[in-house]
């Protein structure tokens, strides 16, 4: 986009937004122009920070006049480029909107602006005794806003659902500049479509969340993990049939013998155990007494006759609860240096082992030279493929290497009726794959209700449809 359309864009908005915080500094701009994608480079023309709904409001009514677009944006930790700036567009940061605004104790809901932060959210349920399940690696940061936009999972799905189980109300400003109040909280509600769903997970193309009232609760019961060296694919699903059909999982997650390697070696962690192993399972599941944790161990044992595990070790306290999480928590991390190219997969939990055989083959066959992580929530089916750049290679050639193979990857996603993207969203990065999942007569019917909630198509647009 052109300079000059730019600063037109930033002197509409400081003329009839009157009192709404801009900024053009570029490193402002750099900042809040990109989410956590590493393949597009920020280029918008401002960022600003409205400090309440009607601000909100008032923005997206100029905007729509103006045709000027606007790009959400809230803890930037998405992985689709959803909340890319890279076309001029002005980017609305909701970090000025934090409020906790109310607690209902009898209702157990929680009502909070769009930018608190996911942890603020875990930590005020706690100080009131209940608990908000929601729970992943960048929940120091990311905000409820962008966990509603793209319903974001994280390890306890399996136990608690996603965000969309979550959110018992919202207000979300649509592309028309109105205000809507979906649902305010209530448990049952049969008057008509449930608008609230459309909202969550769409990315931030149907409406801007300001607000939203989230069901909390009961606290966790005293749990207990473990982390077992599990001998292959059958054996990782006897593995979870054998726990899921005796004892209340709350996390059911696998990483590859790669990333254990990539992990220990970013966090400097010991060798969980002797034994190492293609593949290892990091379990939770609920322990309020000491005859659940001998039927686990009974579970284990069977595991061991039944060959699915080689070895395994089980937490005694909360801190080694914590120490044996980091071996799945921090592989993200630990390899984000390597600029890894990233496929978020899912199939039926009953899919797993033959999809991730098939789909390791494939792209061992395809990436001979490239080293492929694999981890992820294998007890919602979620695989997380992750490729790393080789030191050397430009990331604009790295991503189009990689990118050559995904019509094959997403075809055999197809062949096992499984989903591009399970948790990151569509954003930019899946957007021309989008038909290996949905068929064209959904994407249709897609734009159509894109087109009754922004008809000017100025909510992110681009990202998810074009
Ligand atoms: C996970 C986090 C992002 C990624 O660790 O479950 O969703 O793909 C991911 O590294
Ligand atoms: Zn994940």
């Amino acid at each position: 986009m052109s300079t000059e359309k730019k600063t037109s864009w930033t002197e509409v908005l400081k003329t009839h937004c009157p009192g709404l915080e801009i900024s053009t500094e570029a490193a402002v701009l750099e900042s809040h122009g990109c989410d956590w994608t590493r393949f597009r480079k920020p280029d918008p023309s401002a960022v600003v920070f409205p400090r309440n709904a009607e601000d909100v409001s008032n923005l997206v009514k100029v905007a729509q006049e103006r045709r000027i677009a606007l790009v959400p944006s809230g803890g930037r930790t998405g992985l689709s480029g959803g909340a890319v700036a890279d076309a001029g567009e002005v980017v609305v940061s909701f970090d000025r909107m934090r409020r906790i605004i109310d607690f209902n104790a009898v209702d157990r809901t929680l009502t909070v602006e769009a930018g608190v932060v996911t942890q603020a959210v875990q930590e005020y349920a706690l100080q009131k005794g209940l608990y908000y399940p929601v729970s992943f690696a960048s929940e120091g940061s990311s905000q409820i806003g962008g966990n509603i936009s793209t319903n974001a999972g994280g390890i306890r799905v399996l136990r608690y659902g996603l965000t969309r189980e979550r959110v018992a109300g919202l207000k979300v400003v649509d592309g028309r500049g109105e205000l809507l109040e979906c649902n305010a909280g209530l448990v049952k509600n049969a008057s008509g479509y449930d608008l609230r769903h459309l909202f969550i997970g769409s990315e931030g193309t149907l409406g801007l969340v300001v607000e939203a009232t989230l069901w909390l609760v009961d606290p966790p019961k005293p749990s207990r993990v473990m982390l077992l060296a599990v001998t292959g694919l059958e054996g990782m699903m006897d593995v979870f049939r054998r726990f899921n059909d005796s004892l209340v999982l709350t996390a059911f997650e696998f990483l590859s013998d790669s990333a254990m390697r990539y992990v220990r070696q970013g966090h400097d962690l010991p060798a969980p155990m002797d034994t190492e192993s293609p593949f290892y399972v990091v379990l939770e599941f609920e322990c309020a007494e000491a005859v659940t944790e001998d039927l686990a161990l009974q579970c284990f044992e069977q595991c061991l006759e039944a060959g699915s595990v080689d070895d395994g070790v089980i937490s005694q306290s909360e801190a080694q609860a914590a120490d044996l999480w980091r071996y799945r928590e921090g592989v993200s991390e630990a390899i984000t240096a390597f600029t890894p190219y990233k496929n978020d997969l899912s199939v039926r939990v009953s899919e797993v082992p033959a999809y991730l055989q098939d789909l390791d083959q494939l792209v061992k066959s395809r990436y001979p030279d490239f080293e492929v992580l694999w981890y992820g929530h294998a007890g919602d089916g979620n695989l997380h493929m992750n490729i790393l750049k080789p030191g050397a290679m430009a990331v604009e050639e790295f991503e189009q290497i990689c990118g050559r193979v995904n019509p094959e990857v997403f075809s055999l996603t197809r062949v096992h009726r499984g989903s591009i993207s399970a948790e990151h969203g569509i954003g930019l990065l899946k957007k021309p794959y989008l038909s290996y999942t949905r068929t064209e007569a959904d994407i249709a019917r897609m734009r159509g209700i894109k087109a009754v909630f922004d008809p000017m198509n100025i909510l992110n647009p681009g990202k998810l449809l074009d």
